[in-house]
């Protein structure tokens, strides 16, 4: 498994910033440049040894962006960075998101201000000066009044316990710890154990090259086809025609996309032309059952179950052996977890070197140095791929567990349910801000330009205090009431809270259980505009300490 690189520990140094942001992926990347342009300075540390983040550390086989896509999976803020970067695929690999993003630490020096391959042990408020301090592995202290946690909504890999899993003497890889050097499977047998988005993108991959995979799966998943493809010069150049109306488009869509949006309920047409329309969705690719499908599939059962089995018929369709196409059928509602969209997954389970195994009905009991070894039997493998996820949207912070006033802990704080207001600040964390944390869209909205909205947000909230003289923020606990009543009101609408999945928390043990995302889509960011044009409704303002105070504490 890959080891953090982490520098030398020393202690003693102490360094002031206006704002220091942990993370240097995509949010923390923007947070440095707009905070740095509006004059203050900024301190950003991340643990991996350059920018990018989940982009960073998830290099996989496979691995590519699996949502709506390229070109429009990028930041918006300057014309002049669409327009001199050219996407190639709908589907980005993550070697070309990487290298967009290594891209735009070099056009804006963002490096300068990024200390890498640096952990934040720990991050503490002191209330008499209105100051962070975090401290870093080295020991080194920094102490500013804004923090900002761009700490990655799936960061926090999800490692499973199973007995004797550490005895494993074979090759153990995580899919978002993957090794920077190649990783070889020829000749090896290779078990995976998950089939969410990354097992879904790796295992065929991983089949090609390997004598044997042994897939482990837990939830048969539905999947859709990728549909990747080139993008043509002409589309690039169509994209950046007009930028200010695609990039106003991009801001009124629900999910941050420039589509037109769809009103169409399932329900309203008959079998046929549901089935109609779902065969041309399926036959294009990428996200269209979600961007250009029904409305309701979500919030309906029927017309989730049309939906449903019609992606169960085709996988039928695909896998050969009926067995092991019964195995892969998925049995809750379709979209209520990640909807994943798959090359070849299916037909990789007509090859001869890759087996089947339903955890459900043969549970894992062990590994052995040399196996892994099921209700059922005994499977020898020499490499064992663990696509498990991540403790997803509040792991990050949890594992940062900042401390607020009274020295109270987040993980305390957060120990029922995930407090916010906003999905951007915490009552007893003054000055704290998170990006894409629970109770936002997150994961349900373009990431780059959801990061955008909520971090030019907090910059007018920034200004806001200096202009005021205003020195400490943070929601009031009734705030934080009721957007906990909003976000869930909106979730329990429909039917995603009705399964087990990372969007609830169910894949972590102990983890509460509930929808903590914001499904309002771009309403959000309306939410946010309202909020800041009624003087800040929901929080409250300390004065700032005159500089003698703050010297003193
Ligand atoms: P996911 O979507 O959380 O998938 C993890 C998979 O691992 C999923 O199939 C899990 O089964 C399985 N899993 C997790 N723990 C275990 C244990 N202990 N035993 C067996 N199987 C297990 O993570 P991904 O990395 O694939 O995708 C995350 C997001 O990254 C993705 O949605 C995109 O937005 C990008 P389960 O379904 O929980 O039964």
């Amino acid at each position: 498994m890959t080891s953090r690189h982490r520098a030398p520990r020393r202690s003693g140094a102490v360094e002031h910033y206006d704002v220091v942001v942990i993370g240097a992926g995509v949010s923390g990347m923007y947070a440095l440049h707009h905070l740095r342009e509006m004059g203050l300075s900024v301190r950003v540390y991340d643990g991996a040894s350059d920018v990018g983040g989940t982009w960073w550390y998830n290099r996989y086989p496979g691995a590519r962006v699996d949502g709506p896509g390229s070109p429009f999976y990028c930041y918006t803020f300057s014309e002049e960075l669409m327009k001199e970067w050219d996407w190639e695929e709908t589907q980005s690999e993550q070697s070309a998101v990487l290298a967009y993003l290594e891209h735009v630490a070099d056009r804006y020096d963002l490096r300068r201000d990024i200390q890498f391959e640096t952990w934040v042990e720990d991050a503490h408020y002191d209330e008499a000066s209105q100051r962070w301090t975090v401290e870093t592995h080295t020991g080194a202290r920094a102490v500013a009044p804004f923090l900002i946690c761009a700490v990655g909504a799936l960061s926090t890999a999800n490692m499973p316990d199973i007995p004797g899993i550490h005895d494993f003497a074979g090759e153990t890889h995580h899919t978002g710890q993957w090794p920077h050097e190649p990783v070889s499977f020829e000749g090896k047998r290779v078990a995976v154990i998950g089939t969410g988005s990354s097992g879904i993108q790796a295992i065929p991959e991983i089949a090609r090259e390997a004598a044997h995979v042994t897939v482990l799966q837990r939830t048969p998943q539905y999947a859709f086809p990728a549909g990747n493809r080139p993008i043509t010069p002409q589309e690039m150049a169509e994209a950046r025609r007009d930028w200010d109306t695609v990039r106003a488009k991009m801001r009124a869509h629900p999910g941050g996309f420039p589509f037109d949006t769809h009103s169409r309920s399932a329900l309203q047409d008959t079998p046929e032309e549901r089935e109609a329309l779902y065969e041309k969705l399926w036959q294009r690719g990428g996200f269209g059952f979600f961007l250009n499908g029904y409305t309701d599939i979500a919030i309906s059962e029927e017309a989730n179950e049309s939906m449903a089995d019609f992606v169960r018929a085709k996988i039928r369709e695909v896998v050969r052996d009926p067995k092991t196409a019964d195995k892969l059928m998925p049995d809750h509602f379709v979209m209520t977890k990640r909807p994943i969209l798959e090359n070849g997954y299916f037909e990789t389970f007509n090859r001869d070197n890759v087996t089947l195994v339903d955890l459900r009905e043969d549970p894992i009991e062990r590994f052995t140095p040399t196996s892994v070894v099921t209700r059922t039997g005994e499977h020898p493998i020499d490499m064992l791929v663990l696509a498990t996820g991540f403790d997803a949207i509040s792991g990050s912070m949890l594992r940062l567990d900042p401390k607020g006033r009274g020295g109270l802990s987040l993980k305390e704080r957060w120990k029922d349910r995930f407090h916010n207001h906003l999905g951007l600040m915490i009552a007893g964390f003054p000055n704290l801000f998170m990006i894409h944390g629970p109770g936002s869209p997150g994961v349900f909205y373009n990431m780059p330009l959801g990061a955008e909205r909520q971090l030019d947000w907090i910059g007018d909230l920034m200004r806001h205090l200096r202009e005021l003289g205003l020195g400490a923020v943070e929601p009031t606990t009734d705030s934080e009431q009721a957007w906990a009543n909003e976000v869930s009101g909106i979730a329990n609408a429909t039917l995603f809270p009705r399964t087990d999945s990372w969007w609830t928390g169910a894949n972590i043990p102990g983890k509460p259980r509930y929808f903590s995302a914001y499904l309002g889509g771009s309403l959000y960011y309306q939410r946010l505009a309202d909020v800041a044009a009624r003087d800040y409704e929901g929080f409250s303002f300390e004065a700032a300490q005159s500089a003698g105070e703050a010297e003193a504490s």
